[in-house]
């Protein structure tokens, strides 16, 4: 099930995440559909805890599988799906198979008004109770099986996936979310479930919804979470085959290199030449919404130089499942998304350049990254040619002959003749502009008969990458 279900020449999945079902339907027809996205990640769906303040993990609690939360209600969801496929854009759920919610002080009411008692793992809603669960321990251990699979993560309490009511709850679950036309499903804590399970849950769902566009026979497309460093007891190899798995050593290593710590020629090998899994196997992201907001190699928005090149490189070179991150501003763990006074999530609001401006960073509508969304489109089949660099951190590379890149990560300028493998004419710099009305309204780049061009990018340009493409010709 690693068939994420892309529609046309389309390759690049973003995570809206916290985002609105309505403001998610109204970005796909106004935006991602029109700059080529394929698909979006959407927050979890089902009914969850209310925490105090609303911070967003409060949605990796479960109380439910009834489809309200702060997104909106089973209509708005639906109505979402609809017009995102209506338009070529897919949508993958986050979905939590493996616990509920915590412990909680008395009854809680979810987001869906259902009540529920985690201390006493008792879930009426949909109904669980004690015995649908694994006895409560705690995870000290992280290279301990039993621990990992079988205690409780943070606290929340797990459920037992080899039980036949629990797989039969679950199977119901997501085969609701395929009957409403979603592609696929990000498996959140797939690592803490043991694959066997996973695979009797995934070879037991639908098949894609005909009615929403999907040819016969077409399996959900599965990602799951399992974080693996390279040292772990329960590792990715369990789980490639059932499904994609996201590959965490690419958004430390992508973050190392961009960071300045591991000089860019190096990339000249990215991929399974660093010990990643396969390309097909294999979900990409220079970030995802947990390690944004811990301190170390991660690169995010808040460092915008470094994570456009780095973000430029993830989506033109041919390797993985890439998803690129959309976040809301953060300055600790837990801000919640932007709220109004009734803690209800606001809708974001755009400037006259289309960014967002209040509260909601929006990382797909900076151009410089939804130019490269275009790129990886217009590049699509292609191998790499023609790799030079300078021995340190500037380099360049083609896409056969219809795309160029080119980085400078040194203190000093890049100016010199290359090989962008491309046919004769002057092409538009799609990160400093955009192709206009015939003309750019940044870099242009002239190539003459032999596929040469003279490149500049100087150490104090705005931006260290610079992208030619055949869409983007003069
Ligand atoms: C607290 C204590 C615990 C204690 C517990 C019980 O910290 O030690 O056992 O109380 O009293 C929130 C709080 C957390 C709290 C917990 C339970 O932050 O402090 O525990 O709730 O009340 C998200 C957040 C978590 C959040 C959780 C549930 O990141 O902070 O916990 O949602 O709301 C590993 C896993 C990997 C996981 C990653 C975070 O292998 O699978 O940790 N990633 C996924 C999601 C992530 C999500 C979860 C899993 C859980 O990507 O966003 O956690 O669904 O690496």
């Amino acid at each position: 099930q690693h068939n994420p279900h892309w529609w046309g020449n389309r390759n690049t999945i973003v995570h809206l995440f916290e985002w609105k079902w309505s403001d998610i339907a109204q970005e796909c027809e106004s935006f991602l559909g029109p700059r080529g996205f394929a698909g979006v990640q959407v927050s979890p769906v089902n009914e969850n805890i209310i925490a105090a303040g609303r911070p967003w993990w409060e949605r990796y609690q479960p109380i439910s599988y009834k489809l309200t939360t702060r997104s909106g209600n089973e209509e708005e969801f639906g109505d979402m799906v609809r017009r995102c496929n209506d338009v070529g854009v897919r949508i993958y759920v986050d979905v939590l198979l493996n616990h509920m919610s915590g412990d909680f002080d008395g009854v809680a009411v979810g987001t869906a008004g259902t009540e529920a008692e985690p201390r006493k793992k008792s879930f009426p809603g949909v109904p669980y109770t004690a015995q649908d669960f694994h006895p409560t321990c705690e995870i000290t251990d992280w290279n301990d099986r039993f621990q990992v699979q079988q205690c409780e993560l943070v606290g929340l309490k797990d459920l037992d996936q080899s039980s036949d009511w629990v797989r039969s709850k679950l199977i119901e679950f997501l085969d609701h979310l395929i009957e409403l036309g979603v592609a696929g499903f990000r498996v959140d804590a797939a690592k803490h479930m043991a694959s066997e399970d996973l695979e009797y849950i995934y070879s037991s769902l639908s098949n894609l919804n005909i009615d929403h566009g999907f040819p016969h026979n077409s399996r959900p497309f599965i990602f799951q979470e399992v974080i693996d460093h390279g040292h772990e007891t329960v590792s990715r190899d369990e789980y490639k085959d059932l499904g994609a798995v996201t590959e965490f050593r690419f958004s430390e290593e992508i973050g190392n290199a961009f960071r300045g710590n591991n000089a860019l020629k190096w990339l000249q090998s990215w991929g399974t030449g660093w010990g990643f899994l396969p390309s097909g196997q294999a979900l990409t992201f220079v970030d995802n919404h947990d390690n944004q907001r811990d301190a170390g190699a991660v690169l995010n928005y808040k460092s915008p130089r470094q994570y456009k090149m780095a973000t430029a490189f993830h989506l033109a070179y041919p390797y993985g499942i890439s998803r690129v991150m959309s976040s809301f501003a953060f300055d600790d763990h837990d801000t919640p998304p932007p709220q109004d006074a009734q803690e209800r999530i606001i809708s974001p609001e755009f400037d006259e350049d289309g960014a967002c401006v209040n509260g909601w960073i929006c990382e797909h509508r900076w151009r410089q990254i939804y130019a490269m969304v275009g790129f990886k489109n217009a590049v699509r089949d292609t191998e790499i040619t023609g790799w030079w660099d300078n021995g340190d951190n500037q380099i360049s590379f083609c896409r056969g002959n219809k795309g160029f890149l080119a980085f400078n990560n040194n203190l000093y300028d890049l100016s010199q003749d290359l090989n962008t493998c491309l046919p004769a004419g002057t092409y538009c710099d799609v990160i400093s502009g955009s192709l206009i009305d015939g003309s750019c309204t940044g870099k242009s780049v002239t190539v003459n008969d032999n596929g040469y061009g003279y490149i500049h990018i100087g150490s104090d340009d705005f931006d260290g990458v610079l992208a030619l493409h055949v869409d983007a010709k003069v």
